[in-house]
């Protein structure tokens, strides 16, 4: 009898998600098909553990739903209606059609993408340069990082703070707007560690999460109230003379402007604002400047309000006062992916552009930029969008308009995705693009600070293609309507970019190629002798730079553009934070994962659901001037009094009536970076009628 044996074969990768972890992946093959997903266990950050999510992603790769072929719209806008169609037909008319626009103005063709995929080639290289080549408007990618980012590049010089692994040898941690079981779950991990050696956590979160339910302490304050509390912690370090002199007279600039205005915050004006009992901050406070290797993880939960990015430059001058840098189990992490070499000119290439200064889109804002009729200080209406690592039509706030902007009937939109995603629905052209088990890619993270490559595992599924072989295609296709796109590097193929991205770096290639990573050489504690990146090289409490750009040079607090109470229509507060089993709006359509978040959700009060007459599971209209949502109450213990939880992202498509929580979230921004403010929105909740 003959033995057949099934070919085994396992392949190093990296997981591609917005996930400050960036696990290295381990993909088991058995004859070409994909069978496990785990955690690469000689990847020490991962540890051999993924999240509950991304150990589905077999059940994503091979989901029946998958777009495999180029689809072309059929029906009217939105309808859903689509015929396959081959690639070769979906290329020549989406260049001719590009070409067509860009020869009357290449600002009319908007690239719209975001970090389905953090990979450096499959997020931010050929797409780039193809866009680059056609000088189409450029977009501002602020819908996540921005008001944070900049906040940190004003106060330190850069994304930079704390060593992961170190929070382990901290004795306080202070966990910042991070629901950390859920978002960081390798950070978790570290902190664990800590508690079990006597370490106290505190949380600091509007949302009784699942992180602080594991918490010593949680504050539990309105939202957009984070830098008020910061500037009482201030007020009490310097009333109690909690401070290291030395360090802030060697390594921080400003600090008499940053002392008097502490001392207008005493803990009774914070209680005030916050909502929190003054004694609690003053126990904080206590802790915090007592505590030896204090070490703050905030993340950016806390920078989508009004006053998002005063409020993290509040938070990030805390450990100059203290002079916590100067242990590396002190200071702070917001985000580390300044660290990285990456050579992004040269992946995407900005000299394309020549002498062309092409006006930007800021995505944060989509809805009103698509509604645009053009004038000259915006310049034309959008007539072409490219969407790609993004699905809008979800996740951006104000979709009422974002919906209505996608359903123009003069827009030409095409998307590259993996499903029909809310934004999919809207596309002219769907292109099926490959998933992480399919391609190559390098990866940085914004958690540690390591490099990751990802092999493909898998050859890809029908007839996907990778988002940079598909801009190489687009770009061959408009090489026949026009020859500067048959230039050279138009065809870099997708393992020729992973090189470039990190050719003449110090990224170690042998230990990359071999383990599936290698880590970075950096300081155990980056600010422990100053050596900020700023331009004074100190920490800047004030900054001049933000004076100039028209921001108080002076962390302050910057109250919400919306405040519960200030119409009486709308007395709560929503926010809207990420849901455990979903990434963002990626995997909502994973069945095991959908089923584990039941339903779209609203977390209330149960005094406020009291009032309202409203049970556990009652069918509710969530409204306010802008739409309204229909969805259930959770009256968990979750929610404070006067603050509703939204948990997202869901689709749209799946909710009762069409909507998700963006159908309440508005388009204005943030005071620093140009960022949105999902978490900074008022509405009012109804039972809806039997
Ligand atoms: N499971 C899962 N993980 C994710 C994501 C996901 O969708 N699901 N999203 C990923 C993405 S894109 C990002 S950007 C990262 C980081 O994402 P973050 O935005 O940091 O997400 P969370 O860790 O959930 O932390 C947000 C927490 O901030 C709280 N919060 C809301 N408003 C305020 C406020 O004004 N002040 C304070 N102090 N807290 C506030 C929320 O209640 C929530 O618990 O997570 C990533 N990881
Ligand atoms: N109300 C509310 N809204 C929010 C937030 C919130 O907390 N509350 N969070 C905001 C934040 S922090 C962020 S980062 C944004 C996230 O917004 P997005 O970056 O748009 O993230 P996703 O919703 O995960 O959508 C990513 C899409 O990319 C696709 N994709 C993944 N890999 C690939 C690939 O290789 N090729 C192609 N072509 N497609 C791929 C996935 O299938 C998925 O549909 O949402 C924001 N919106
Ligand atoms: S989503 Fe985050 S925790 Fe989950 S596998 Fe990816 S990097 Fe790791
Ligand atoms: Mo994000």
């Amino acid at each position: 009898m003959q033995h057949f044996h099934n070919i085994v074969i396992t392949t190093k990768g990296a997981c591609p998600h917005d996930c400050p972890d960036t696990c290295a992946l381990v993909t088991t093959v058995i004859d070409g098909v994909a069978t496990k997903v785990s955690g690469n266990p000689d990847h020490p950050f991962t540890g051999g553990v993924l999240c509950a999510k991304v150990s589905k992603y077999t059940e994503r790769t091979y989901h029946a739903e998958r777009v495999l072929q180029p689809l072309k719209r059929s029906g009217p806008k939105g309808s859903g209606q689509f015929t396959p169609v081959s690639w070769d037909e979906a290329l020549s008319d989406i260049a001719s059609r590009l070409h067509a626009i860009a020869a009357r103005n290449p600002e009319a063709v908007l690239p719209y993408s975001y970090a389905g995929t953090m990979g450096m080639v499959q997020g931010e290289s050929m797409d780039r340069r193809f866009f680059h080549q056609l000088g189409a408007s450029l977009l501002d990618r602020t819908i996540c990082s921005t008001a944070g980012g900049e906040a940190l590049l004003h106060t330190y010089g850069g994304k930079l703070g704390m060593r992961v692994q170190f929070y382990a040898e901290s004795r306080l941690i202070l966990i910042w707007g991070s629901n950390s079981i859920g978002s960081n779950l390798h950070f978790w991990r570290f902190a664990q560690e800590a508690k079990r050696n006597g370490a106290r956590l505190i949380c600091i979160d509007p949302r009784r999460s699942e992180t602080a339910d594991k918490c010593h302490e949680h504050l539990q304050l309105l939202p957009g109230t984070d830098a008020a509390l910061a500037l009482a912690l201030m007020h009490e370090l310097i009333v109690n003379d909690w401070l290291d002199h030395d360090y802030i007279a060697r390594h921080t600039l400003g600090w008499d402007e940053l002392r008097e205005r502490a001392l207008q915050w005493p803990p009774e004006r914070a209680a005030e604002v916050c909502g929190l009992p003054v004694a609690q901050i003053r126990q904080l406070a206590r802790d915090y400047g007592t505590t030896p290797k204090a070490a703050i993880r905030v993340n950016y939960g806390v920078q989508r309000t009004r006053g998002g990015g005063n409020a993290i430059r509040a938070i990030a001058c805390l450990p100059a006062l203290t002079g916590a840098w100067r242990d590396r189990a002190g200071g702070l992490l917001l985000s580390s992916s300044s660290i990285y070499p990456f050579k992004r000119a040269a992946l995407q290439r900005p000299d394309l552009l020549v002498q062309r200064r092409p006006r930007t889109i800021n995505m944060s804002a989509i809805g009103d930029a698509l509604l645009h009729a053009g004038d000259a200080q915006f310049g034309p209406r959008v007539e072409a969008l490219v969407v790609y690592n993004s699905n809008p039509v979800a996740v951006a706030p104000d979709s009422v308009k974002v919906a209505q902007g996608f359903a123009r009937e003069d827009l030409f939109t095409v998307v590259l995705e993996h499903f029909m995603t809310d934004t999919a629905d809207q596309a002219d052209y769907v292109l099926p693009a490959t998933t992480q088990l399919e391609h190559w890619d390098i990866h940085g993270s914004y958690g540690h600070s390591d490099v990751l490559l990802n092999r493909p595992a898998i050859a890809p599924e029908g007839q996907a293609r990778s988002n940079a072989q598909i801009f190489r295609d687009l770009a061959a296709h408009m090489a026949r309507l026009d020859p500067a796109f048959a230039a050279p590097h138009f065809q870099d193929d997708d393992e020729a970019l992973c090189r470039t991205a990190i050719a003449g770096t110090n990224v170690d290639l042998d230990s990359l190629m071999r383990d599936g990573f290698a880590s970075l050489v950096v300081p155990d504690a980056p600010f422990a002798d100053g050596g900020f990146q700023t331009p004074s090289g100190k920490c800047e409490f004030v900054s001049e730079n933000l004076a100039r750009l028209g921001v108080n040079a002076l962390p302050d607090h910057v109250p919400n553009y919306e405040l519960p109470g200030s119409d009486p229509r709308y007395p709560l507060a929503m926010i809207s934070p990420p849901a455990r089993n979903f990434l963002n709006s990626t995997f909502v359509n994973v069945k095991s994962l959908r089923n584990s978040e039941g339903r779209p959700l609203l977390e209330m009060h149960p005094d406020d659901a009291a009032s309202r007459a409203i049970a556990d599971g009652d069918r509710i209209r969530v409204h306010n001037a802008r739409g309204e949502h229909v969805c259930h109450a959770s009256i968990n213990g979750r929610a404070r009094q006067g603050v509703v939880v939204g948990l997202g992202i869901w689709w749209r498509k799946n909710g009762e009536n069409g909507t998700n929580v963006n159908e309440l979230t508005h388009q204005q921004l943030t005071d620093i970076g140009r960022g949105p403010c999902f978490y900074d929105c008022v509405v009012q909740v109804e039972k809806c009628a039997a």
